[in-house]
């Protein structure tokens, strides 16, 4: 009996699993970490992915949702630029019978629109932040500076709300001015140079929170410009753990970094493949290892460790 024969004679003949990708865009280096990483995983597990990059605009991910769910993919991946609007196109892709798994943020629908979301703790993330500033100025005052990241998604609203959190009981600490930065080093950058100008030329400001670290390495770069030492003069801290801010923090011009793996896209593909297999339905969250690097733990050796990564 031929192969052919045989896998018929079971239904039907295994084929390659189609999985859609709807990605926010290349906003940062960890966005283009975490593509380059999906793109591996689906290959190591013979997937035929099919990119969507949105260009950081939620009609253009709907648009995508809605082209996999016509092609008749066997899975999607969404990484949700922003917290609200989904529950119609999630309902199309119910309908359809085709699970979603949600990447690195978080949508206000309800759980049972997707089979699961991976990703950190965006709170808690904000929390170790504001508790590495808190043990570093001492009960020393110290104005802050807040670059967000995109208006409306998960991360800026919930890394806000942890730093807040965190330095709530410390009167000497005040965020004295907070604006997005969408995530890039060039708005990074832009917004920093407001609120250098704003701030009596940076003298009054002591640190700088940025929710990620490409809007800090631009950050760093206006500081420097306006003749400040960054790392020194303004404190640096932020979130994700990019080559780029330990390279940085190696030359003393970062201060803390919170790690957020870009791996997202493998516990992703084991619950699918669970789910695939008998219908297993995980937990609706995944949640990824979040940790502090300091200039005390080998910035040099974790940039040689991250830069052959795809960021
Ligand atoms: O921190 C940032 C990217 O969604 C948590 O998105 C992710 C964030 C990440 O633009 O670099």
């Amino acid at each position: 009996m031929t192969t052919v024969a045989a896998l018929a004679l079971c239904g039907t003949a295994a084929t390659a699993q189609t999985v859609g990708f709807s990605q926010i865009g290349s906003e940062s280096g960890w966005r283009a970490a975490e593509t380059t990483l999906t793109r591996q995983q689906a290959e190591k597990r013979g997937y035929q992915l099919q990119f969507s990059d949105a260009q950081q605009r939620q009609e253009n991910q709907i648009a995508a949702i809605r082209s996999f769910v016509a092609q008749g993919v066997d899975a999607i991946l969404l990484a949700p630029v922003v917290a609200t609007g989904w529950d119609s196109v999630l309902q199309e892709a119910q309908e359809a019978e085709i699970p979603v798994v949600l990447l690195d943020r978080r949508v206000d629908s309800s759980e049972d629109l997707y089979l699961t979301a991976v990703g950190s703790d965006l709170v808690h993330e904000g929390e170790v932040a504001g508790q590495w500033l808190v043990d570093q100025v001492e009960g020393e005052d110290c104005r802050i500076v807040e670059l967000q990241g995109t208006t409306g998604s998960s991360p800026a609203i919930d890394r806000k709300a942890g730093f807040e959190a965190a330095i709530a009981d410390h009167e000497n600490l005040e965020i004295v001015r907070s604006q997005t930065g969408d995530f890039t080093r060039a708005q990074g950058k832009e917004v920093m140079e407001s609120f250098l100008q704003a701030e009596n030329g940076g003298a009054d400001i002591c640190a700088l929170y940025a929710h990620n670290d490409d809007m800090a390495v631009g950050a760093i770069q206006a500081i420097k410009e306006a003749g400040l030492a960054p790392g020194e003069d303004i404190l640096v801290v932020s979130i994700d753990a990019v080559p780029d801010i330990f390279q940085a923090m190696a030359a003393g011009e970062a201060n803390a970094t919170v790690e957020l793996t870009p791996n997202m896209a493998g516990p992703a593909f084991d619950a699918l493949e669970a789910y695939w297999a008998d219908g297993t339905e995980p937990e609706k969250f995944i949640q990824t290892e979040s940790r502090l690097y300091t200039q005390a733990d080998d910035p040099q050796g974790e940039y040689d460790r991250r830069k052959d990564l795809g960021y």
